[in-house]
């Protein structure tokens, strides 16, 4: 069975604990099991995994770019900072599609830029968790890579 790999970054592990005005209610855990139950049904395999420490994101989409398996990143606020992540992105080849639960562009400036954006395949955000959800549509739907 295929695998996609859904890769957050720091302070995910927070959600639904703190700042609910901005990241509602629902915690990380819930947005897994959702997440699961849809892929599931899909017929795909799920490694969903969180870390607040940029190597392993760099690790993780490394090892997912080699397995030839696409990634589902929420990289939080290393999105907006983390080079290193997107030289692994590019680096492996990895297919991935970036996604936030806030529109980061109706937020601070420092939020506007994304590191990731130029090498993503595509970017989601502003839907709260449904933002996870719409990118497995999108890897799942057999939406065709688009070459850069
Ligand atoms: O909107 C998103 O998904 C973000 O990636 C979330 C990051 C933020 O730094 C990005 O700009 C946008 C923050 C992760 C969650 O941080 C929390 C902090 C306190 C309480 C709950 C979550």
């Amino acid at each position: 069975m295929p695998s996609i790999h859904v890769l957050n970054g720091p302070n995910l592990n927070l959600l639904g604990s703190r700042e609910p005005a901005i990241y509602g209610s629902v915690t990380l855990a819930e947005i897994e099991a959702g997440l699961r139950a849809r892929a599931t049904a899909l017929g795909v395999d799920l490694v969903f995994r969180q870390s607040n420490h940029e190597g392993d994101l760099v690790t993780w989409i490394q090892a997912a770019g080699a397995a030839g398996e696409p990634v589902i990143l929420n990289a939080g606020a290393y999105t907006h900072t983390s080079i290193a992540i997107a030289d692994a992105i590019k680096g492996s080849g990895a297919r991935v599609i970036e996604v936030h639960l806030s529109n980061v562009h109706a937020r601070e400036s420092f939020r506007h830029k994304s590191f990731i954006s130029p090498v993503a395949e595509g970017v989601i955000l502003g839907f709260g968790p449904l933002s996870y959800d719409l990118a497995l549509e999108a890897l799942t739907s057999g939406a065709q890579r688009k070459k850069s």
